[in-house]
């Protein structure tokens, strides 16, 4: 067979399009079904295969429930192409589709850029506030406002540097009609206290619905300010809803209570870095937890999420997480989890035409992994997964869903790459 490949220049970047020279793969020919098999003259359901085969972190824990980790394993039967948008973007953290099809782009040394359709890596932006960059800290992630197309406002958090350490902050900004510049920055939130190490910031920004905005925060981390997670009075471990303005949304669970933050949602998260609306308007995230006990979480006004009291899991050192059990009343059990991690970052609920077997599907960035998970969630429980591009070998750092049906995706790599999925012609 003659194989036809087909070199296109796109923006800076040569593309290489393989067209009818891939052999049949696996995704092709199996289906997603569990399997059955003929005993005598009776059909019998047997245990489908869940992708992961390895033993878990954690010795002695059980689900909570069936299908709470390692459910089936499943095939996509659609046939994909990868393209290289851009290359040599440091570390890149967020992509977010501009309505006319560019790319907004953080790098989290500091950088936001525009990258155009075509793979045009645009200059850094000028105008946004100072951040401090080192380990996990830097600029993180942006978010478009609702009404985008009419007034080019854009919200992004990064850590701040402050005088007791530092911490996550929300900022917006205008986007200047050619794209080079963010127009009248002002940071509009600041979550407190301060600290001084550079891990757990979360923070994923995503607008609902309701016209406001969901910051998901970290713990920062340390022994010492990991049971904030739990306490009212502070930010930390925390997802917060607040206007556009930076204030506590009409309607928070706890406003006017004394000694408690205001623009609390939920309480009792390690470091989410995932999260995203369905089409139903219910709100899902996915935590970094600790070793073996990474969490796919649906999010509710007020509800407490348990950590470090309520997880799986047990600390990266291999000791037991202090005192913690997987299960409890009055703390919300994760609706999925990994064991071992996959070090979730970015989510996107699939909506597009371009993948109509992926629609209603959730699409979850894996660093440790290096690969894209795919999960069919049904009656808010998952019923499928599957693991792409585990091949590229590369930390992927955020998926996003463009106005054309695409899914965009960045990875975390110190030469870190823009890459676009789309059906195989
Ligand atoms: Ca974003
Ligand atoms: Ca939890």
């Amino acid at each position: 067979m003659i194989c036809m490949k087909t070199l296109l220049l796109s923006g800076a970047f040569m593309v290489l399009f393989n067209s009818g020279c891939h052999q049949k793969t696996s995704r092709q020919t199996e289906t997603d079904q569990a399997l059955t098999v003929q005993a005598g003259s009776q059909t019998k359901p047997t245990a489908c295969k869940p992708l992961e085969t390895r033993e878990p972190n954690a010795t002695g824990q059980k689900p909570t429930f069936a299908n709470q980790t390692r459910v089936c394993g499943m095939k996509s039967k659609t046939a994909f192409e990868v393209i290289v948008l851009a290359k040599k973007l440091e570390n890149p953290w967020s992509v977010e589709p501009l309505p006319n099809g560019d790319l907004l782009v953080t790098e989290r040394p500091g950088r936001m850029r525009v990258i155009s359709a075509s793979g045009q890596v645009g200059k850094p932006l000028t105008g946004m506030p100072a951040i401090e960059a080192s380990g996990q800290s830097g600029l993180l992630d942006v978010a478009l406002s609702p009404n985008f197309a009419a007034d080019r406002t854009i919200f992004w958090s990064f850590t701040e540097p402050r005088p007791e350490g530092n911490g996550t902050s929300v900022a917006r900004g205008i986007l200047s009609a050619n794209g080079t510049a963010i127009e009248q920055a002002k940071t509009i939130f600041r979550s407190s206290p301060s600290y001084h190490n550079h891990m757990h910031y979360g923070s994923r920004l995503t607008f609902g619905p309701d016209g406001m905005l969901y910051v998901t925060l970290g713990e920062r981390s340390d022994l010492e300010t990991r049971p904030q997670a739990q306490h009212m009075n502070s930010h930390l471990g925390k997802i917060l809803r607040i206007t556009p303005d930076g204030a506590p949304a009409p309607g928070n669970p706890f406003l006017n209570q004394p000694g408690t933050k205001p623009e609390i949602w939920t309480i009792g998260h390690r470091n989410v870095q995932a999260a995203a609306f369905d089409e139903n308007g219910k709100f899902w995230t996915v935590e970094m937890g600790p070793q073996g006990g990474d969490e796919l979480n649906l999010i509710e006004k007020g509800k407490n999420y348990g950590w470090p009291l309520v997880t799986f899991g047990e600390e990266y050192s291999g000791k037991p997480v202090p005192n913690a059990v997987t299960t409890k009343a009055g703390y919300v059990d994760p609706v999925y989890y990994w064991d071992p991690v996959i070090a979730p970052s970015g989510a996107q609920f699939y909506t597009g035409n371009l993948f109509p077997e992926w629609k209603g599907n959730l699409f979850v960035g894996a660093l440790k992994e290096q690969r894209l998970v795919r999960l069919r969630i049904e009656n808010n429980k998952v019923t499928g997964e599957e693991h792409l591009l585990t091949n590229r070998h590369q930390r992927i750092r955020d998926v996003k869903q463009g106005p054309d049906g695409a899914l965009y995706i960045v990875t975390d790599e110190t030469d870190g790459e823009l890459w676009k999925l789309l059906p195989r012609k």
